[in-house]
């Protein structure tokens, strides 16, 4: 059971209490429906392996990746909890290879969901955490009904964005623009309660985490930058690597540190998504003091031009982050 000698805040009760006056209820309508849907994945998961929810589904997404079980459950529960609300005019899904407009019986709203339901769904078969990200926006034009340019929008558009962190526990981190706030799932209440409040990356970072398997294939500037890492002119760090973007996110988020993953000479834009995984982490990256860069700019300035373009992701403590980007352009 949660202590609650101290204040007891729910999740609920913070996105009212921090709301604008002038709020007509839909975002906090809409976050109550990302809360609701992370409550209900989490219950299933924290059950995947006693029930038939484990491994692989018999179909593959966009990116040709198998899918898992829990990805298509979550990508369909948060569908129907948001298709019918009125708070939404189109949502983007990494499981879906084209936009989801709101069917027209249903009345559109104004905000626009992108997300990806499981980020790292192939650690659930091994018990490591994994996480749910969210971008939301505005509609481009509250004339019509949603369209694909409502969710081709660069990150500095960003109204809200937030992750849950399916880990030991089940956490959920968002900012709307004044920092950076965590609520922690009490499974027995059923109640997200704020847990971390206005999260910042520590001025001493910890951690780095990346694939080392990639290394031979990165460009030789991001290897100088490892190697400066590794070397005694850079802060000493250790190696964390788990394998679930939010997860190592999380940790050099509280802790500090750096997570890369940078383009290869196969993949040069590398693997993260730019629309609903590195844009909305570069958003939180940002409101907690911290960067998020693609070597050369922000994360946050770039336009995505589809829905699952790719973009290499160097996010974490500024000073890191910049020195990364100082390699990288030779400087
Ligand atoms: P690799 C999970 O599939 C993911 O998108 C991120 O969560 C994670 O950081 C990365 O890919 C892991 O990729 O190539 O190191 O297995």
């Amino acid at each position: 059971m949660a202590n609650y000698d101290g204040k007891i805040i729910t999740i609920e009760r913070f996105i009212l209490d921090h709301q604008p006056d002038d709020a007509d209820g839909d975002f906090t309508g809409l976050m109550y429906d990302i809360a609701l849907a992370a409550k209900i994945i989490s219950q299933k998961i924290n059950r995947a392996g006693l029930e038939d929810i484990l491994g692989r589904a018999s179909s593959t997404n966009v990116h040709g990746e198998d899918q898992q079980k829990m990805d298509v459950f979550a990508d369909d529960l948060i569908f129907r909890l948001c298709d019918h609300t009125g708070r939404l005019c189109a949502m983007a899904s990494e499981e879906q290879d084209e936009f989801i407009p709101i069917p027209d019986e249903y009345a559109k709203g104004e905000y626009v969901l992108v997300y990806d339901p499981l980020d790292g769904s192939s650690n659930i078969d091994v018990n490591v955490s994994v996480g749910m990200v969210f971008a939301i926006f505005r509609t481009v034009d509250y004339e019509k009904r949603g369209r694909l340019e409502d969710c081709l929008q660069p990150g500095k558009d960003i109204v809200a964005s937030g992750y849950v962190l399916f880990g030991s526990s089940t956490m959920l981190v968002y900012s709307w623009g004044d920092g950076v706030h965590g609520f922690t799932l009490d499974p027995d209440l059923g109640e997200f309660l704020l847990s971390h409040e206005r999260m910042r990356f520590p001025d001493k970072p910890a951690y780095y985490s990346f694939n080392g398997a990639y290394q031979h294939e990165w460009e030789q500037s991001m290897r100088d930058y490892v190697e400066w890492l590794h070397s005694d002119q850079s802060p000493a760090l250790s190696g964390r690597y788990i394998g679930s973007f939010i997860a190592d996110f999380h940790r050099n988020l509280l802790k500090g540190g750096i997570y890369l993953y940078p383009g290869e000479i196969s993949r040069p834009d590398g693997k993260l998504r730019l629309l609903y995984e590195a844009g909305p982490l570069a958003y939180l990256a940002e409101n907690a003091g911290g960067y998020a860069s693609n070597g050369y700019q922000s994360i946050l300035d770039l336009v995505p031009t589809s829905l699952h373009e790719c973009t290499p992701v160097i996010v974490g403590n500024r000073n890191l982050v910049e020195m990364a980007e100082k390699f990288i352009q030779g400087k």
